[in-house]
């Protein structure tokens, strides 16, 4: 592949890349500078077409004349004069460029016996800046088309703001651009130099360095030559022709990397760092973990394993408060865990969840060129993305129910046993105080031999040691429910953690990553030119 179609293969996807954003108008250019170059090269030939442009009066048609020696264009007094683009091509290449003129919509064609300018077709255009507007639109309209062109200026004429919109347009093209600064022989000898280097100048401020310029006048056939001598050596057109249209691929390329806000001293950046697509992403979790409220959950689970283990496992006193419980409403309202999970859209909106991501998205939008930004937005919309958080969510609270049911561990049943032990021994001890009260003081007490408190009676002993213990095993199970509780609020953080990245990721950023690969992509091809 050469050069020049590997180009026109990169400009064409890239092209297609724009278009599925939505910028069609950039794609169109682009696609159309490629469908020009093909129909260009595909015109056979060793010929390159040069056309005389510029303003009204500077003399277009008496320099075609001059080179030619006899009039080929007509020169009137009557402004503007020329309305129809002339060629002057050499009598041998006639056949060969007549499909050529016929595509640039060239009619009027005149012939010439001089050899040395056999390679180049000289055009003569209607003047650029006409009170006829049909004659600028002509201009507009060719000039993409024409392979090298020679902007003559005159001494009046040479630093309007016309001329300099034209030369920024044509600054990719400098290497194929020719100056001719005609009607000299109006300016005396002394202020030749002088207007040759200003014109060098504002040239050179307009980008295009090392401007060729001719001075000549078509009047007296001044430098007229020395024209003719320079487009004669002209190196190869189809080199020429080759290079302008890797130029105005280049250039259409660079257009399409501009819109899409390409930076061109750093063209690999992206619209937003990465850090900071990271960081919405971190801030979207933090939101959704606020409506989902884990240790709000963990407290729920841990008020049900609670209620679960004192009816399992609890002492007497402990059943008696868990039955209050059940029978107010109590144990549902700050017991239910699935339900707690299940009514997330209570505890806030989802705001805290795609507020991050939107705001992010707005900040890669604003990266591109306001014209371009509207269309941008659009292939970064995040429209569904709210309902993906809420599914996600929603699909977070079903998935967890099942784990969020309170077990009911064999150490319970287990504990229940003790309880109801400790119980008995707490009512003997109860009795058998009783029973002393009954006797008056009559029945010998049993003592036991406490460390420290010396012989303890046996039914105070076992008061305050099924107290203790009861106690003991009642804290034991709130530790255990806690520690349930954190657990399984945990676990649905970490459900959190991973899914709602992934939500953000496909409803949120999806348009993100296309713009960004696209980008790439262009950036891609620009530094392979
Ligand atoms: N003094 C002098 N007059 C010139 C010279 N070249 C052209 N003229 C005059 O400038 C006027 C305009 O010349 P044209 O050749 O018709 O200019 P043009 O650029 O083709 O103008 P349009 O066809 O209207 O765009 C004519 O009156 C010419 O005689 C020159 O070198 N010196
Ligand atoms: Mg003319």
């Amino acid at each position: 592949m050469t050069t020049l179609d590997a180009r026109l293969v990169a400009l064409a996807s890239a092209a297609e890349l724009v278009r599925a954003l939505g910028l069609s108008e950039e794609a169109d250019a682009a696609a159309e500078t490629v469908g020009r170059a093909r129909e260009r090269i595909g015109f056979a030939g060793d010929a390159y077409v040069l056309a005389l442009a510029g303003g009204t009066g500077v003399g277009k048609s008496s320099v075609l004349n001059a080179l030619a020696g006899r009039t080929v264009s007509a020169v009137r007094a009557v402004r503007p004069t020329t309305d129809q683009p002339i060629a002057w091509v050499a009598d041998e290449r006639r056949d060969e460029l007549a499909p050529l003129l016929a595509w640039l919509g060239v009619g009027h064609v005149a012939g010439h016996a001089d050899p040395t300018l056999s390679r180049v077709a000289i055009l003569d255009l209607p003047d650029v800046d006409s009170v006829r507007t049909e004659h600028r639109a002509l201009v507009d309209e060719l000039l993409p088309r024409i392979d090298a062109i020679a902007w003559v200026v005159d001494p009046e004429k040479y630093d309007d703001e016309r001329l300099h919109a034209y030369l920024r347009s044509l600054r990719p093209h400098a290497d194929r651009l020719r100056f001719v600064l005609n009607k000299i022989d109006r300016v005396g000898a002394r202020d030749r130099l002088a207007l040759e280097a200003d014109l060098a100048h504002r040239l050179a401020e307009a980008g295009i360095d090392a401007a060729r310029i001719h001075v000549l006048s078509a009047a007296t056939g001044d430098g007229v030559d020395e024209l003719r001598a320079a487009l004669a050596a002209e190196a190869g057109a189809k080199a020429l022709v080759t290079a302008k249209l890797i130029a105005d691929a280049d250039a259409a390329l660079e257009r399409l990397g501009e819109a899409l806000g390409i930076d061109p001293a750093d063209p690999t950046a992206p619209l937003v760092p990465a850090e900071r697509v990271a960081a919405a992403g971190r801030e979207s979790v933090d939101g959704a973990l606020v409506v989902i409220d884990p240790g709000g959950l963990a407290r729920q689970v841990q008020a049900a394993a609670l209620a679960r283990a004192r009816q399992s496992a609890g002492s007497l006193l402990g059943r008696v408060v868990s039955l209050i419980g059940w029978m107010t409403g109590q144990r549902r309202r700050s017991a239910d865990p699935v339900g707690y999970l299940r009514d997330w859209r209570r505890r806030g909106s989802l705001g805290r969840v795609v507020n991050p991501v939107r705001v992010l998205l707005v900040e890669a939008a604003t990266a591109v060129p306001p014209p371009s930004r509207p269309a941008v937005l659009r292939s970064l919309g995040a429209n569904d993305l709210e309902t993906t958080v809420a599914r996600t969510l929603d699909g977070i609270a079903r998935d967890a129910g099942p784990e969020l049911r309170v077990p009911r561990p064999w150490i319970w049943p287990v504990a229940g046993v003790l309880q109801l032990v400790i119980g008995a021994v707490f009512l003997l001890a109860v009795a058998w105080y009783v029973t002393l009260f009954v006797a008056g003081g009559g029945v010998p007490v049993a003592t036991v031999e406490a460390p420290v408190l010396g012989p303890l009676p046996l039914p105070l002993a076992m008061l305050a040691g099924s107290v203790a213990v009861s106690a003991i095993l009642g804290w034991l199970l709130g530790l255990h429910a806690g520690w349930l509780g954190r657990r399984r609020g945990r676990r649905v953080a970490d459900r959190v953690r991973s899914a709602i990245p992934a939500a953000v990721e496909e409803a949120g950023l999806r348009g993100l990553r296309r713009v960004e690969a696209a980008r790439d992509a262009i950036a891609g091809a620009r530094s392979t030119q």
